[in-house]
């Protein structure tokens, strides 16, 4: 079997733990490392959450403690009223017995690619500081990754945290105006797909029942989850954003992506909008276009994700 080799780069999250127990669960993903940062919740609860969804698994996985807070801009409060003070919905969680690696999170990055230059895709589901910071300490990180993949923005869909912006890029903008336009293989996975696709209260039900403890886990912060997704969407489940960038790896054939350039606004009214030229438009202005190509996900067949999602977690 051919095996994809990532570093998971998370903030976990409610939605992050589906994802992690995603790429865990299928046998053709290898997962190399977990770099963890702030976001969903401060950086020590996302590496003690990752630790801890790692043990659950029965797996042993180096997780590398990243970003405390943005590049620059004056920090988020956490959004507890969505994952959770503890990031997981508030239920009753053990503390990990294992311990983060003794390395930062943008160390890793750059270590691990030195190790396996050409191999590793670096997918991203959180604030994008800690890949920002690898590519400030080491620019020939450019060359040595084969594919970065993002979960974040947004182009037709507006925002989730305001009108335009999506929490992820909202969370460090600067740090995302990097990573987009760093000049390697770049892939978002934004509002526009992750939306569209919705984790139904049955899937849950069938995939915890399958997970042991860990299904108790994914299935009880999904009950505090998906009531946030009932007010604020009006859905009857979730949606999976973290888990879509996964999907992207292992079914790329359910999305359509279209190539552009992708800008970042990061100061302003409209901070955190990801702005999308598509490498077939011409404008006037062409200040839009000077950026390097990159692939953003417009559509996908979101049923046949959510169905990917649970045959993965239930077989
Ligand atoms: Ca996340």
């Amino acid at each position: 079997m051919t095996t994809t080799p990532i570093i998971f780069d998370t903030d976990p999250g409610v939605d992050d733990a589906q994802a992690i127990a995603l790429i865990l669960a299928d046998p053709a993903i290898e997962v190399v490392g977990m770099t963890t940062t702030y976001g969903n919740v401060p950086v020590e609860t996302a590496t003690s959450n990752a630790l801890l969804l790692t043990e659950l698994a029965g797996q042993t996985v180096p997780v590398a403690q990243g970003a405390a807070r943005p590049l620059s801009k004056t920090p988020n409060p956490f959004p507890t009223f969505v994952h959770g003070v503890n990031g997981l919905g508030d239920i009753d969680l053990p503390s990990p017995k294992t311990q983060a690696v003794d390395q930062t999170a943008a160390q890793f990055l750059v270590e691990k690619t030195k190790e396996r230059p050409g191999e590793l895709t670096l997918v991203a589901v959180g604030p994008l500081g800690n890949l920002a910071t690898a590519l400030q300490i080491d620019p020939n990180i450019v060359d040595r990754v084969k594919q970065v993949v993002i979960m974040g923005g947004s182009v037709k869909q507006g925002g989730n945290v305001t009108p335009v912006a999506e929490a992820n890029i909202y969370s460090d903008p600067h740090a995302a105006q990097r990573v987009f336009n760093a000049g390697w293989p770049v892939v978002m996975v934004g509002l526009d797909v992750t939306h569209k696709t919705h984790l139904s209260p049955d899937r849950m039900a069938r995939i915890q029942a399958a997970q042991g403890e860990l299904g108790r886990v994914l299935g009880e912060s999904y009950g505090f989850y998906a009531d946030f997704y009932r007010k604020a969407l009006g859905i009857d489940g979730c949606c999976p954003h973290d888990s879509c960038a996964v999907a992207w790896l292992k079914k790329p054939e359910l999305f359509k992506t279209v190539r552009g350039h992708l800008n970042v606004v990061t100061e302003g009214l409209a901070q955190g909008q990801t702005v999308f030229a598509p490498e077939e438009a011409t404008f006037a202005e062409p200040r839009w276009s000077q950026t390097p190509l990159i692939d953003v996900c417009m559509d996908i067949d979101g049923d046949a994700v959510s169905q990917w999602i649970e045959d993965t977690l239930t077989t």
